[in-house]
C-alpha cells in the first residue's frame, strides 16, 4: 500500500496542536508539526474560547503538516467537550463560544432538578452531572441571551465548527453529542423531550454521524493550499474518547481502567454496555465511545489545580517548568496536607494557592505559607492520587471489574510522581503513556474513516504496535502508609453527589 498521511488537529484546554501521522501499513507514527497555547478568555465578566486565534493556529499546523507530507489524505479535528457554538442562517457566527468554566451556570443544575428530577435525567443521558454540561449551559443562554437561542439555526459542538469551516458541513460527532448531557442513552438520539421539558429549543441540533465519518472535501482557498481531494473526517471528536481510543489495551478489558490524564483526570473503564442503573447514585459518566464502547468514568478536576497554581506563581514572578514544580514536591512531607481536589470552588480559573490553603484551613489540615509551593504542590498530587483510588475502588466495585492494571494517558502520563503514587497508593500496575494518546486515537479514526482499519480489534493492535509506554510496578513497601493516608482522606472527602 502507498503510505497515508493525516493531519490530526488535537485541541486541548491548555495547549492545542497539529500532528503529522504517517500510516504504512504496519505502524502509525506521530510527529508534532505546531503546538499552541490555548485557555480561557476574560472578557466583561465572562470567559470565552478565542475560537478565531485557534482557527489561524490550525491553519498555521495544517500547511506546515501538508509542506511536511507533500501530500495529506485526510484532516480531523478532536476538542475539549461540552461547548459549544450558534450559528445563524447564513451560517455565521452569533457570539463567541462560552467557555465552560464562565460563570454564568452557577446554581442552574439544582433549579433543573426543580422541574426534572435529577434521577429521569440521570436515567435519560447516564451522564455525571456538572454544571460545565451543554445542557445548563444552554439554560443559561436562554436566560441571558434569548434572542439568540431563537435566532440560531444550527447548534455545533467546538470540534464541529472547525470541520465546518474546513468541508462546509454542519454535522455532529457522536462520542461528543453523547458528553453534553442533552443525548438519550435508551433512545440513541438527542434527548428532545428532556429538552422540550425545560423549554430548550430543538431546531437546531444538527444530525449525528459515527467516530470515523468522511464528512467531505476541504472548501475554498484552503482547497488551493491543502489539496483538492483532502477528506475532513469526523475522528472521535471528543479529544477523550479519541484518547481513550488511541490506549493500547484491548477492547473493554476487565482488568484495566484508564486515567486520561490533562486538564481534567478523566478516570475510569471502557465496558462494552452503559451501566445505568448502578452509577447514578455515585454519579459516574457513561459517555459513548468509539465500535459501540462506552466510557464509565468521573471527571476529576486534574491537573487544571496545578495548571492554575503555575499561573499563579508565573505572575507573581516566579516561573517554573512542571518537571521543577515535581522536583520542589520531593522536598514536602508526605501527605500531611490533604483536600477535596472536586470542590466547586475550584471549576474557574484564580487564585489556586490561596482557594487550596483556604481548603486545608477549612477541613483542620496543616496549612502551608503562601510562598511554600512544595507543599502545595504535594497536596495536589497527594489528594489527586486519593481520590483517583477511590474512583478506581468504585468503579470496580459497581461493574464487578478485578482491576490490576490502569493506563494513564495524556500530558499527565509524564508525571512520575503521579505514576509512581498511583502505583503505591492502589496496588495496581500503571502503564504510563502515550502522552498523545488523544492525537492517536484522533489519528486511527481517521484510518477507519479512510477504510484501512475496520473494528476496535484493529484499532487498538495498531495502538499497541505504535507506542512506547513506561511501566511502574507498585511498592509494596509504601503500600501501609498510603492506606493510612487514604484512610484519612476517605474519612474527610467521601466520594459523594456533588
Ligand atoms: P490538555 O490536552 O487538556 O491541554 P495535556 O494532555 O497537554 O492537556 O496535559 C497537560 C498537563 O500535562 C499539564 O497540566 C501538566 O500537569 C502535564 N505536563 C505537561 N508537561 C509535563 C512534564 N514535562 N512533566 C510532567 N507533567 C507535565
Ligand atoms: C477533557 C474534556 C472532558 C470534559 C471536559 C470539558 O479535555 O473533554 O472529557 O468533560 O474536557
Amino acid at each position: 500500500m502507498s503510505e497515508r498521511y493525516l493531519a490530526v488537529v488535537d485541541l486541548g484546554a491548555e495547549s492545542g496542536r497539529v500532528h503529522l501521522a504517517r500510516y504504512d501499513g504496519q505502524r502509525l507514527a506521530l510527529e508534532e508539526v505546531h503546538r499552541f497555547a490555548n485557555g480561557p478568555v476574560a472578557l466583561q465578566r465572562h470567559l470565552y474560547w478565542n475560537v478565531l486565534s485557534l482557527w489561524q493556529e490550525v491553519i498555521s499546523g495544517l500547511r506546515k503538516a501538508r509542506r511536511l507530507a507533500g501530500r495529506l489524505d485526510s484532516i480531523g479535528v478532536d476538542t475539549w467537550g461540552v461547548d459549544y457554538v450558534l450559528l445563524d442562517d447564513q451560517g455565521l457566527l452569533l457570539g463567541l463560544p462560552f467557555h465552560y468554566r464562565d460563570r454564568r451556570t452557577e446554581g442552574l443544575m439544582e433549579k433543573v432538578f426543580a422541574r426534572v428530577p435529577r434521577e429521569e435525567i440521570y436515567a435519560q443521558t447516564g451522564i455525571q452531572f456538572m454544571p460545565i454540561n451543554t445542557l445548563y449551559q444552554l439554560l443559561a443562554h436562554q436566560r441571558e441571551q434569548p434572542h439568540l437561542l431563537e435566532k440560531a439555526r444550527h447548534l455545533l459542538l467546538i470540534p464541529d465548527l472547525f470541520h465546518y469551516w474546513l468541508s462546509g458541513e454542519r454535522l455532529c460527532e457522536y462520542t461528543n453529542a453523547t458528553t453534553t448531557q442533552c443525548w438519550s442513552v435508551p433512545q440513541g438520539t438527542w434527548a428532545r423531550d428532556l429538552l422540550a421539558r425545560l423549554d430548550l429549543p430543538t431546531h437546531f441540533l444538527p444530525q449525528v454521524v459515527a467516530p470515523g465519518t468522511p464528512l467531505g472535501t476541504v472548501q475554498g482557498e484552503l482547497a488551493e493550499e491543502l489539496g483538492r481531494d483532502v477528506l475532513v473526517i469526523a475522528p472521535a471528536t471528543h479529544d477523550t474518547a479519541a484518547a481513550v481510543a488511541g490506549i493500547p489495551m484491548r477492547a473493554s478489558p476487565r482488568d484495566r481502567a484508564y486515567i486520561s490524564s490533562g486538564t481534567w483526570s478523566l478516570v475510569g473503564l471502557e465496558l462494552p454496555q452503559p451501566q445505568i442503573a448502578q452509577g447514578s447514585a455515585s454519579n459516574f459518566t457513561n459517555e459513548g465511545g468509539i465500535f459501540g464502547t462506552v466510557r464509565f468514568l468521573r471527571n476529576v478536576m486534574g491537573l487544571w489545580l496545578l495548571q492554575e497554581c503555575r499561573r499563579s506563581w508565573q505572575e507573581g514572578g516566579r516561573s517554573f517548568t512542571y518537571e521543577q514544580l515535581l522536583t520542589l514536591a520531593e522536598e514536602a512531607p508526605a501527605w500531611a496536607a490533604l483536600f477535596d481536589p472536586d470542590h466547586p470552588l475550584f471549576l474557574p480559573p484564580g487564585d489556586m494557592p490561596t482557594r487550596i490553603r483556604e481548603q486545608l484551613s477549612v477541613h483542620g489540615q496543616p496549612v502551608p505559607a503562601a510562598e511554600d509551593i512544595p507543599v502545595l504542590v504535594r497536596a495536589i498530587l497527594d489528594s489527586l492520587i486519593l481520590r483517583y483510588r477511590q474512583v478506581l475502588e468504585l468503579a470496580a466495585s459497581i461493574t464487578g471489574c478485578a482491576l490490576q492494571t490502569v493506563h494513564i494517558v495524556g500530558g499527565g502520563a509524564q508525571n512520575r510522581w503521579l505514576n509512581q503514587g498511583l502505583a503505591d497508593a492502589t496496588g495496581l500496575v500503571v502503564i504510563a503513556g502515550p502522552i498523545e494518546a488523544t492525537a492517536q486515537g484522533n489519528a486511527l479514526l481517521q484510518l477507519v474513516g479512510l477504510g484501512e482499519l475496520r473494528s476496535l480489534e484493529e484499532v487498538r493492535t495498531l495502538a499497541a504496535r505504535s507506542t512506547v509506554t513506561q511501566t511502574f510496578l507498585p511498592d509494596p513497601g509504601r503500600r501501609a502508609v498510603w492506606d493510612e493516608a487514604y484512610a484519612r482522606f476517605t474519612t474527610l472527602f467521601p466520594l459523594a453527589l456533588p
